[in-house]
């Protein structure tokens, strides 16, 4: 027969039991830190912005020691898919993080759509000088006044005009096209601007649209007409740089605030080099060697799409480069919108940009 333990034995015994019970159960940072911290990425991991998402949990979770777990939420699903929702909501911290285009973050972040100046920055040196100079000091600062730590840039790219329609070299071949576009509204002045039909739609949407030929075009990056397989919905492209989004890393200040600076300093390496990855991925092929260099011999990665204009040109799409004339008729078109946006922008944020240009 089984003795039950009695008096102090009996004590003694359970608070055994339960030690070996708490001491097992929970992990030494118990209570510290969260089971899960919430990111909202708009796209999905076939994107290159998505393999960024995912090189981010991968070395927050390494660097950290497995403390730290972020779960993505793709398609923004955590905003019923309103993109221009991320930065609101991890700033009142329904939302841990996010992984976002400045596109995205601009209805809060006014100063944001200085990437989104038309034939303002033309270049990825002149990118780089930005995000890496007073530009992106500024920025930063003002992510943090309202409540939002950015840790780091990664990038969507240079946007690319495509449609279903005709060739696009001159402004006034845009007359009439209606053209799917974010909902930030400097995006509705430029095609309206060049005699365009915009319409705002969220990132969701878009793709239906371009199934159904609702729109007769659209306006992204590389990064995401070849996820898209765009050249199923349109065979022009024209390449013409008008405009760039950078994607941010950024976390809700409050909780980053309380963080231990040993899981600050962890978090923010690796937002820096997932987003060194996640750039080379977006500019492999349309930087010469450099991308996709950085990808061997720092990431030990060989990219699958080393000429993505080569590779859209393949799947049959007719690729437009501008001549300096063409370039010319556009930008004299779409200047008059500096007057309206710089001051919504900032004239100093404005001045930061031509100061780290060079201009
Ligand atoms: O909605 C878009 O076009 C996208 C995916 O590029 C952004 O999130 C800005």
């Amino acid at each position: 027969m089984e003795k039950q333990p009695s008096g102090i034995k009996g004590i003694l015994v359970i608070a055994l039991a339960l030690a070996l019970f708490i001491g097992f159960s929970a992990p030494v940072q118990a209570g510290k830190f969260k089971k899960e911290y919430k990111m909202t990425v708009v796209v999905t991991p076939a994107f290159y912005w998505g393999q960024g998402a995912l090189k981010f949990v991968e070395l927050v979770k390494k660097k950290t020691n497995g403390q730290i777990n972020i779960k993505p939420y793709w398609r923004s699903s955590l905003l019923k898919g309103a993109q221009l929702k991320s930065a609101q909501m991890v700033a009142n911290g329904v939302i841990d993080c996010a992984m976002e285009s400045t596109i995205n973050i601009s209805p809060v972040f006014p100063e944001c759509n200085i990437f989104s100046l038309p034939f303002f920055i033309n270049n990825y040196e002149n990118l780089d000088k930005m995000e890496y100079g007073r530009t992106g000091k500024a920025i930063f600062a003002a992510l943090e006044k309202k409540g939002v730590v950015g840790l780091a840039w990664a990038e969507n790219g240079f946007r690319q005009l495509t449609n279903s329609k005709k060739i696009i070299r001159r402004p006034k071949d845009l007359r009439g096209l209606k053209f799917r576009v974010v909902g930030s509204p400097i995006f509705i002045d430029i095609f309206r601007k060049l005699g365009a039909d915009p319409v705002n739609m969220n990132w969701a949407d878009a793709v239906p649209a371009f199934q159904q030929g609702v729109v007769d075009g659209q306006e992204n990056p590389v990064s995401v007409l070849i996820p898209v397989k765009i050249w199923q919905y349109h065979k022009y492209a024209t390449f013409w740089n008008y405009l760039v989004d950078p994607v941010v890393f950024y976390w809700n200040k409050k909780q980053w605030n309380s963080f231990p600076k040993d899981i600050q300093k962890a978090i923010r390496e690796a937002a820096i080099e997932a987003g060194r990855f996640e750039k080379a991925l977006c500019r492999a092929g349309l930087d010469g060697e450099k991308s996709i260099n950085i990808l061997k011999n720092e990431f030990n990665y060989t990219m699958k799409i080393p000429d993505p204009v080569k590779y859209l040109k393949d799947k049959g799409m007719t690729i437009t480069f501008l001549s300096d004339q063409d370039r010319e008729a556009f930008i004299k078109a779409t200047r008059p919108l500096y007057d309206k946006w710089v001051p919504k922008i900032g004239e100093d944020i404005y001045k930061k940009a031509l100061a780290d240009m060079g201009k």
